[in-house]
């Protein structure tokens, strides 16, 4: 069960974060409402929540996922591949060393918690632009000494691992083709092209949250008897984020 999330709103600087959807400017507006109806959507889930003021010199600062690693063993801080969310970690350091044992990623690694899978004690760990084979196996080693199994899986296509795929609950995935492989076939969804964007939904406790608008996905989710709770993530995805990319939970 997690029982806590970090988030950070996003800042009137939005905009002018990494890019590559083609989908045109989010709204700063939109995106703040979208924000909060996440965070309630967290605390539906029962878990209480870290609201981060938006920080101007990070425009893609609202992704707090990619600066940590953390279960309720171990917090570990990030060392973002994109040179300019550089930084965005250190604030994060600060907060989670409240929360218990803290370790970092060092250069020459490089690593963003959206190329991070858990699958149960299990870590996928994608080496994509963002995260190299030195970061990765920086944070096998941490994982090993807390009890936890990884492996690593090369990340072709996409931003992250985990804007192709997310790990349910129960055994099952939801992934693009590409990585369905990771996972038993009878037990993952595998999406079509047109709906590849909702391969990122985040497990909460009781729910699963799911982005709006993929009605092949939802169909597919609801027979597996998940209670989903669909959020409009369209500002977010202009700036290739996702429900995963929100939030920090432990
Ligand atoms: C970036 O390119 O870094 C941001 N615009 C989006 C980060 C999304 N984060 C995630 O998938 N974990």
């Amino acid at each position: 069960m997690y029982t806590r999330a970090i988030v950070r709103r996003p800042g009137r600087n939005f905009a002018n974060g990494i890019t590559t959807s083609n989908l045109g400017q989010p709204d700063f507006n939109r995106a703040l409402e979208q924000h909060a109806a996440y965070c309630e959507a967290l605390i539906k889930c029962g878990v209480e929540l870290t609201v981060l003021d938006a920080d101007e010199r990070y425009p893609d600062g609202c992704f707090v996922e990619d600066t940590a690693v953390v279960n309720s063993r171990v917090k570990v801080i990030s060392r973002p591949g994109a040179a300019t969310r550089r930084g965005e970690e250190e604030e994060i350091a600060r907060i989670l060393v409240g929360f218990g044992t803290t370790e970092s990623i060092t250069a020459p690694g490089t690593l963003e918690g959206g190329d991070v899978l858990r699958a149960e004690n299990h870590y996928y760990i994608g080496i994509s632009e963002r995260t190299n084979r030195e970061g990765a196996s920086q944070l096998s080693a941490i994982l090993a000494k807390h009890g936890f199994t990884s492996s690593v899986i090369r990340v072709e296509a996409g931003l992250h691992l985990k804007s192709d795929i997310a790990y349910l609950g129960n055994g099952n995935y939801i992934s693009t083709p590409v990585f369905s492989k990771i996972a038993h076939p009878a037990n993952t969804i595998v999406l079509d092209p047109d709906e590849y964007y909702s391969a990122n939904c985040l497990r909460v406790n009781d729910y699963l949250l799911i982005a709006k608008g993929f009605p092949k996905s939802k169909r597919k989710i609801l027979e597996l008897g998940y209670n989903i709770i669909e959020l409009d993530m369209s500002e977010f995805r202009k700036m290739d984020g996702g429900l995963t990319c929100l939030s920090l939970l432990f």
